[in-house]
């Protein structure tokens, strides 16, 4: 096998053995088949798009599919064998309509591919196909790697693009784009030049994702407002959600309410609460449990009632509590129970034959839902207290957490930091500081919580708010920008920040793989990117 898409992969170089996530080189090989499969369905999507026939279901079908081959979604032979099928399907289908418009379809090998109908083949098929991408490495070591940017940014794109679809927002110039970039991967005529140019596109184009994914969370849920969220428990029945998904957490507060069961939120679900058709409409909605993504095993053990995985991050469960774990949408493990949003009697069944908290249990609280709308409410209180003096600088430490060490930086940095900077946070790494206690600063809290990774978008628009109402760019704000990556959601957002061109990004806790020294190179000359450090010394440098 080969992956080198997330912050974990062996040895900071490559996963070739068995993934360091628990992915077995089986499903690493029919991740690669998908994708190829999905190349050849995006030429002949973007044709039947020319022809102007809909294309609406492949779009979204692609988009899912991309995001089952993130880091830590799917683990599952079966469901890719399925979505390798279903992709053909597609295809065919889509084959029929050009057809009958009187056109010839696109001739191309990808276009043409048939899987083989035994698992063991189509397995040996993704590494034959896997073997031949690499190969491509021989060639221009760098454009490869620029390669891999694309790719892997296309795929935290499609994340994004997935959430947003499931809230009806679409965008048909972002869907082209990815069957453009899915059609022409192979390329051979680029420059290095037009990979970075396609490597920013991608990072655009992310941004259009995220603004709909916004859009699809603030009309359907509300604008977050700042929430206090109980870390402890109460007595009684309960569900844990997961992941990312507003939308399946919705759906297990509706199907919930009556039954006694109370619903708490795990990982990047915490800024659910924030949101007032979710916590105003499900009293239910009792708190958070737990922390984030790479803790989930010791914590789920521990969670006395039933447990959703809605999105990222899954990790291969424990014998001990594997029965309780139930997956939605594009996520899958092996021997968990998968069912759909539009009935989860199954998991409320398994949630009423579970003991419950026996008794309350207090951990105190923390204050979530600083997200755009709430934090740009109160921007003339914000910018009065840069100019009297009273903030000096803005960190933004956003971005995963991790199971590798050197992630305490970002823990100790938030600590570090002197009485006059205020901290926005979001992602799953906030839990490395979520709970601390930074104060306030003329009633502004020093600790801004504005949602998950996947309310990036909402943190660009208060810098770039904050830097109209300065009259700067964002460069020019008292702002730094102190980012931690894990997954392909983080190179997409990375791309964004890149082509809206912000400089001087400190990220961590290593660089990606997949980038060679020569795009590392490139890339701090031209952005100032640049990798972590220690706290004391970043944090000179950022106050400097
Ligand atoms: Fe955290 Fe994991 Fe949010 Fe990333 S829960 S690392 O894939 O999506 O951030
Ligand atoms: Fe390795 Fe990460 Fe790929 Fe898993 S997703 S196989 S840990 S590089």
């Amino acid at each position: 096998m080969f992956c080198n898409q997330c912050e974990q992969t062996t040895r900071g170089d490559v996963c070739h053995q068995w993934g360091a996530c628990g992915k077995s080189p089986e499903v690493d090989a029919l991740q690669d088949l998908l994708v190829h499969c999905l190349r050849g369905l995006s030429q002949v999507a973007l044709q039947a798009k020319s022809l102007g026939i809909a294309t609406r279901e492949t779009d979204e079908f692609t988009c899912e599919m991309l995001f089952s081959t993130l880091t830590n979604v799917n683990f599952s032979v079966d469901d890719f064998i399925n979505f390798v099928n279903r992709a053909i399907a597609l295809r065919e289908s889509l084959k029929l309509q050009i057809k009958a418009t009187g056109n010839a379809v696109v001739e191309s090998a990808m276009a043409n591919f048939q899987p083989d109908s035994d698992t063991k083949q189509q397995i040996q098929q993704g590494k034959d196909l896997e073997f031949a991408f690499i190969g491509q490495s021989a060639k221009n070591i760098d454009i490869f790697s620029l390669k891999l940017t694309v790719l892997y940014g296309l795929k935290g794109l499609a994340a994004y693009a997935f959430h947003a679809c499931e809230l009806d927002q679409h965008d048909e110039g972002l869907y082209t784009f990815c069957h453009e970039v899915l059609a022409n991967l192979d390329a051979q005529d680029k420059t290095l030049e037009e990979w970075l140019a396609l490597a920013l596109k991608v990072g655009e184009i992310n941004l259009k994702a995220m603004e709909l994914l916004d859009a699809g969370n603030t009309t359907t849920f509300g604008h977050p407002t700042p929430t206090v969220v109980p870390l402890g428990s109460t007595v009684g029945k309960a569900i844990l959600v997961s992941g990312h998904d507003l939308l399946a957490l919705k759906a297990v507060l509706e199907q919930t309410v009556g039954t006694g069961i109370k619903v708490y939120t795990h990982g990047e679900l915490l800024p659910a609460h924030g949101y007032p058709k979710l916590k105003q409409t499900y009293p239910h909605l009792h708190g958070h449990y737990g922390t984030a993504w790479q803790n989930q095993t010791h914590e789920f053990d521990h969670f006395p009632g039933a447990i959703v995985m809605t999105t990222n991050c899954l990790m291969p469960p424990h014998q001990s509590y594997q029965d309780k774990v139930f997956t939605l949408g594009p996520v899958g493990y092996p021997g968990l129970q998968h069912t759909s949003i539009r009935d989860i009697s199954s998991i409320i069944a398994k949630a009423e034959s579970m003991p419950g908290f026996e008794s309350e249990c207090d951990r105190g609280t923390v204050t979530t839902g600083f997200a755009r709308n709430a934090v740009l409410g109160v921007a003339d209180a914000v910018v009065n207290a840069v100019k009297d003096g009273s903030i000096r600088h803005f960190f933004l430490v956003g971005g995963c957490d991790g199971a590798k060490p050197g992630r305490n930086y970002y823990s100790e940095l938030v600590e570090k930091l002197p009485d006059d900077c205020v901290v926005l946070t979001l992602g799953c790494g906030k839990f490395r500081f979520f709970d601390k206690d930074l104060g306030n600063i003329g009633g502004i809290p020093r600790l801004l919580d504005v949602g998950q990774c996947n309310d990036a978008y909402s943190a660009i628009q208060i810098a770039v708010a904050l830097a109209q109402a300065f009259d700067v760019t964002v460069n020019q704000l008292p702002l730094s920008l102190v980012l931690s990556w894990y997954e392909q959601k983080a190179i997409a957002v990375l791309l964004s920040l890149l082509y809206l061109g912000i400089q001087n990004i400190r990220i961590g806790p290593t660089l990606p793989a997949f980038l060679t020294p020569n795009v590392v190179k490139i890339l701090s000359e031209k952005f100032q990117l640049k990798l972590i450090t220690s706290a004391e010394q970043d944090l000179a440098a950022c106050l400097s």
